[in-house]
């Protein structure tokens, strides 16, 4: 069972039984490629295909296989499995690398309950801690606690530090589009320049109670009224990104609930994404006082929790220029693109410099079931990514962004 029976689209959320399944899955196919595989402490599945350089600094690549609910097939495993299909290919051919190649099914990318993504990335950057464990989803589980039920660590994942103790020479990344640009301009394959910084907003609206059959329509504090001005606005000012940005409302919850009560309490969750450093700050600025302004006209209060899910990270120059280089050897069409989705490439970019190649994604759906690649555009996808890794492992050594 590799997504939950009675959702629709594939749903495979992290620390869900269909994930432990994909996971076994995963780890058995990497056995099968001739990787040695294991589980490491931050729970990745991390397999090695052995250089003929022990010691030499190693190239890794990976993505991760679960879902966001009722998600598609593509996103993640276009890059498990693309990159298990590059270690078929290079044993098939009896090519050895002279660098290790480490290959990672990195545990939870999407987003969660927890509101934090790439859990098993993140770790390895040294980057989730001891507050993170203590987060609690909607029903109040501890993150800490779901590691634990699900057979991991949680304190061994706070400190798993092999990656960072590992001498990396790069990272690569095979990932669907998720989005309309290569379609549209009938490009094959995408080389990112960048990938969005991601701030999340949790406001909360505080109007006041009333009778919804005996208040009087000028004489409320409608806190649903002032969430609903302030979605609005966040679609507005997600309009107005002068180069690259997007904002979205993604919830809206009745604290109280009863069928015939004013809301007096509403909670709003939204995200802000953009490569322009400037525009996401003046966003998130804006919004504020845009929310304060409505609701001050509503009677309604509003607090404002903010968290960064991740910075904006830059891929570096010359993987892309060996990705595009690569893609014109192999005949294949190719185009630099921002990256609006968030990867694990953001916390691998903190390790070693990183790329990513984008194949196209059908009418740009993603995080749905109508997500679809078609299989042509994932071989040109693994071509690339072959070419470049092969690339990478002859190249004495690679600068950052
Ligand atoms: O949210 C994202 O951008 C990614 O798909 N997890
Ligand atoms: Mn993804
Ligand atoms: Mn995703």
């Amino acid at each position: 069972m590799l997504r939950e029976p009675d959702q629709h689209g594939w749903t495979r959320q992290v620390f869900s039984e269909p994930y432990r399944s994909s996971r076994d899955l995963v780890a058995a196919k990497m056995r099968r490629c001739g990787l040695e595989v294991h589980t490491d402490p931050a729970g990745n599945i991390v397999g090695v295909l052995r250089g003929s350089s022990p010691g030499a600094p190693a190239l890794i690549t990976g993505s991760h296989t679960d879902t966001v609910t009722g998600g598609g097939r593509f996103d993640g495993i276009v890059g498990v499995m693309g990159a298990l299909e590059l270690v078929r290919q290079l044993r098939e051919n009896d090519i050895t690398l002279t660098r290790d190649l480490i290959v990672v099914d990195f545990l939870g990318e999407e987003s969660n309950d927890w509101g934090l993504s790439c859990l098993g990335s993140r770790s390895l950057a040294g980057e989730l801690t001891a507050a993170d464990l203590e987060r609690r989803d909607g029903q109040g589980q501890r993150l800490g606690d779901r590691y634990d039920t699900f057979g991991l660590d949680p304190s061994a994942a706070i400190s798993a530090r092999w990656l960072r103790n590992t001498p990396l020479h790069s990272y690569v990344e095979l990932h669907v589009e998720q989005g309309p640009v290569l379609e549209r301009h009938e490009t094959q394959i995408g080389v990112v320049t960048a990938i969005a910084g991601i701030e999340r907003v949790l406001a909360m609206f505080l109007g006041r109670p009333d009778h919804a059959g005996t208040r009087p329509m000028d004489d409320r504090r409608d806190a649903m009224v002032a969430a609903a001005r302030a979605v609005l606005a966040v679609q507005r000012i997600g309009c107005g990104a002068p180069l690259h940005g997007v904002a979205t409302t993604t919830r809206l919850a009745n604290g109280m609930a009863s069928p015939n009560v004013v809301p007096g309490e509403v909670q709003m969750r939204a995200e802000f994404r953009s490569i322009d450093t400037e525009w996401l700050s003046l966003a998130k600025q804006q919004v504020v006082t845009d929310i304060v302004d409505e609701a001050r006209s509503e009677g309604v209060d509003v607090e404002f929790d903010w968290t960064t899910d991740n910075e904006i990270v830059h891929s570096a120059p010359q993987i892309q220029d060996l990705a595009a280089t690569s893609a014109e050897q192999s005949g294949l069409s190719w185009k630099a693109v921002p990256s609006g989705a968030t990867h694990d490439a953001v916390h691998l970019a903190r390790l070693c410099p990183m790329g990513m190649i984008f194949v196209p994604s059908r009418a740009g759906r993603s995080h749905c079931p109508d997500e679809w690649t078609d299989f042509a555009d994932i071989a040109a996808g693994v071509q690339v990514l072959s070419a470049t890794i092969t690339a990478l492992d002859a190249a004495d050594s690679v600068s950052s962004a």
